[in-house]
């Protein structure tokens, strides 16, 4: 019987709102669904293509697979694998200890709410320290200036509120990722920023590629990449050089002005000009709005999180957001307080902890945990150097690390190396093609969740509840049960929490202890996290299009007293880093400078081979400015060959205008991790290769050098 259902998608952090035609196990059609989002009726392209993902498309995994002893996959019965595993694994810690045991939290996995609680919980009950996940191989440079700098409870602003946006290296439109790191809505993200348009909201974009949310600026400055830490040293130069920055804030909850004003001195205006080729009058002028503004809030994407010197770039973005007091004050609305899990944000400084100078440390380096993870970048060592507590086995969760780390010849060395390599997914992905077992987990529209992943980030308060519209298949089982059923045929029993960024799971008193015999039900589990919802899960099981909590106006409160923590504007590190970056030239060897870029119909490795996205990317085209393309004498659609310090690929180029010139813009994970001189025969090119997990790796998170990675072209010569 035909019939329709609400739901929400679980692709990326829009959570778009939908209501999806179901016919007796199948999903038929979706449509956005407005009438209680936030963002009103809006669903992108993917919206689409997971109905088809659902119903088969990209070869979905039906059932787990085992890989023999002749490196074939055999299908397995799930209970038959589980059993394995947990025999494995309780066999490797009885020999090794926990810290044998490790687990990798990939994107696919941040919006499977169940999975993601029992995870913590099973890494808890096992007693191993080692969770990594992409934070580390994206934008943790903005944990490290939190570490580095503190931060203000009181939180940025919401979008609505701000005179001036500003983005540095972040194109929402197609990514649709914004707040809590940058200005914008992430559901109807183009609206957004039209409405903000007409409100007569100020927008800088800072960008080497004139992309669909440049369409909106006010300001478009196009620099090199690489240089946001001089271009946001020298806005904080004028600023102060001026005293256009803001006194009230500053003088209350900010410390190392004078520090800032010493390590800024030589990043005039005209140095960061000459360093980023962009007209000098443009980072006056940018700095000037930056200073008149009343509610401003500068931010970033991965650009700048990506290129050299991440943590420097993203921690001199956010001293600038400090000078301009970018934060909402003591008595501002605050627009979403929370749904499900309440907050009150206060006007205080919460102090910067360095986390990862103290507690437990990576076994090969001496840094400890960042927001309670390690550098996914180590993780190959982590695995190979040979000694005590070597990681044995791997659970991979909603991730394809091996592609995701880049250096293939490192990351496969290291994967191959492991006892044990589980990987839960949807996909026979490229990790799960390295894997002893491929767990093949449920689809969101086979299983229960709820809008933890968005409750902070919604522009308003919003929550809705998502129980599964179709039953899934018979081989297939929830992520969560993964954790749960290796745990229980462990011994060793699972605490439900509320986790979420900053909590330490030991140190969350309030749990659900799991029954252990008997398989828990998902609505139960839901409900116990609910417990401190505005709205009780009843009230959003009977309203499928979810919930606008009616509530009164919130406001940031003052603090009570002053806990005598300020931000950090320029501690010892970052002070020496700019005297590098200073010193430092450009690479006289290399002419072009790779930069990172997503697209619209995929998710990381996640829909690059949807029907759409193969109709419009065959390959992920190596996009170049027509005018580079004339001085190399490279024609559209010609094969190149792209040179790194580690690497060579070969790619098509494409023309695109709207690059600057010196720049190639590619999408990462497409292609192979083996990559061939046909780049149409493996459907993409993979940048990774280019890339080095022991070369340039920056302080503190070991952040790979994904963007702006110095590089030739030249044209490949036919086989
Ligand atoms: N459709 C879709 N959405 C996604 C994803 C996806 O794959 N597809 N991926 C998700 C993930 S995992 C993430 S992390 C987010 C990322 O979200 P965003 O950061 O918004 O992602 P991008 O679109 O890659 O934008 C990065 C921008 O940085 C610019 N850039 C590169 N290097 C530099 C630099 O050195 N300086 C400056 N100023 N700019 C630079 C690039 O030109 C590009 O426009 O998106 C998420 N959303
Ligand atoms: N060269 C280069 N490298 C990069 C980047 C770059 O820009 N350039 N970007 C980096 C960034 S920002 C990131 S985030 C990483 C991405 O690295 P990963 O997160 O490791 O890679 P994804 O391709 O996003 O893998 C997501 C997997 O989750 C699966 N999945 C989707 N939904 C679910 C679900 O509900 N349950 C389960 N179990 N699985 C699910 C998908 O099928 C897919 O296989 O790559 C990083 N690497
Ligand atoms: S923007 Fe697209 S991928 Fe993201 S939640 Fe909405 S429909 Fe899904
Ligand atoms: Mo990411």
């Amino acid at each position: 019987m035909v019939h329709k259902a609400k739901t929400f998608c679980r692709n990326c952090g829009a959570l778009c709102s939908m209501e999806v035609t179901v016919d007796n196990g199948r999903l038929l059609d979706v449509v956005a669904d407005g009438s209680v989002s936030p963002y009103g009726p809006y669903m992108c392209i993917k919206g689409q293509s997971s109905i088809e993902f659902h119903n088969g498309a990209e070869d979905r995994l039906l059932h787990s697979l085992k890989r023999d002893g002749q490196g074939r996959f055999v299908p397995i019965d799930a209970a038959q694998a589980l059993d394995e595993i947990a025999a494995q694994l309780t066999a490797l810690i009885d020999k090794y200890g926990p810290r044998a045991v490790a687990l990798y939290h990939g994107t696919g996995a941040y919006r499977s709410v169940l999975g993601g609680q029992l995870e913590k919980s099973f890494l808890s009950a096992i007693g191993t320290p080692n969770l990594f996940s992409t934070m580390t191989i994206d934008q943790s440079a903005k944990w490290v200036t939190s570490g580095r700098m503190g931060f203000m409870a009181s939180g940025k602003p919401a979008f609505v509120d701000v005179d001036l946006a500003v983005l540095v290296g972040n194109n929402p439109v197609v990514s649709h990722q914004t707040y809590p790191f940058g200005p914008g809505e992430s559901g109807a993200p183009g609206k957004a920023f039209a409405a903000a348009k007409k409100r007569g909201t100020r927008i800088i974009v800072i960008d080497p590629r004139q992309h669909e949310t440049a369409r909106y600026a006010d300001l478009f400055i196009q620099p090199l990449p690489g240089h946001d830490a001089v271009i946001f040293a020298a806005i904080a130069h004028i600023l102060l050089r001026d005293e256009s920055y803001n006194k009230r804030f500053c003088d209350r909850f900010v410390t190392q002005l004078d520090a800032l004003r010493t390590a800024v001195a030589p990043f005039t205006p005209e140095l960061a000009a000459a360093r980023a080729d962009v007209p000098v009058a443009q980072i006056e002028l940018a700095a000037q709005w930056i200073g008149e503004a009343r509610c401003p809030f500068v931010g970033s994407g991965s650009g700048p999180s990506m290129s050299a010197h991440s943590n420097l770039n993203d921690h001199m973005i956010e001293v600038v957001n400090a000078l301009a007091g970018g934060y909402r004050k003591a008595g501002d609305r605050v627009r979403n307080p929370g749904t499900l899990n309440p907050r009150t944000p206060v006007e205080t400084v919460v102090a910067a902890e360095r986390s990862w100078e103290k507690g437990v440390k990576c076994r090969t380096v001496d840094i400890g945990k960042l927001f309670g993870e390690f550098p996914t970048a180590l993780l190959p060592q982590e695995i190979m150097t040979p000694g005590e507590d070597r990681i044995r086995a791997l659970i991979v969760f909603g991730g394809n690390p091996v592609m995701g780390l880049g250096d293939p010849e490192r990351a496969v060395a290291a994967f191959n190396d492991l006892d044990l390599l589980i990987v839960l997914d949807p996909r026979m992905n490229a990790t799960a093609k390295l894997a002893h077992y491929v767990i093949a987990t449920s689809q969101p529209f086979e299983r229960h969740d709820i809008t933890i992943a968005g409750d902070s980030l919604y522009p308003t308060a919003f929550a809705q509840y998502a129980p599964p519209l179709i039953e899934k298949p018979a081989g297939v089982i929830d992520d969560w049960e993964f954790f749960w059923a290796v745990a229980a045929r462990m011994n060793r029993p699972l605490l439900l929490k509320y986790w979420t960024y900053g909590l330490d799971f030991e140190h969350i008193r309030d749990c659900m202890a799991l029954d252990m015999q008997t398989r828990p039900d998902p609505e139960d589990m839901l409900r116990f996290l609910c417990r401190n919802s505005r709205v009780p899960f009843d009230e959003l099981v009977a309203n499928p299009s979810g919930v606008r909590p009616d509530m009164a106006e919130h406001f940031v409160l003052p603090a009570t007293e002053d806990n005598g923590a300020r931000l950090q504007l320029c501690p010892a590190d970052v002070a020496d880093e700019l005297g590098q970056v200073l010193a430092e030239h450009s690479d006289p060897r290399f002419r072009y400078l790779l930069t990172c870029r997503r697209m619209l119909e995929a998710m990381n490795s996640a829909y690059r081979d949807a029907e759409r996205t193969r109709r419009k990317y065959p390959v992920n085209w190596a996009y170049m400015n027509p005018t580079d393309m004339a001085a190399e004498a490279l024609n559209e659609g010609e094969r190149i060959a792209i040179d790194s310090e580690c690497g060579q690929i070969h790619a098509v180029v494409k023309a695109e205008a709207a690059l600057r010139r010196g720049v190639i813009s590619m999408t990462h994970l497409f292609g192979e991790l083996q990559a061939s001189r046909d780049p149409l025969q493996q459907a993409g090119s993979f940048t990774g290769a280019l890339t080095s997990l022991q070369q340039h790796l920056e302080p503190i998170n070991f952040m790979p050098r994904f963007s702006g990675v110095p590089i030739n072209v030249a044209t490949a010569n036919a086989d």
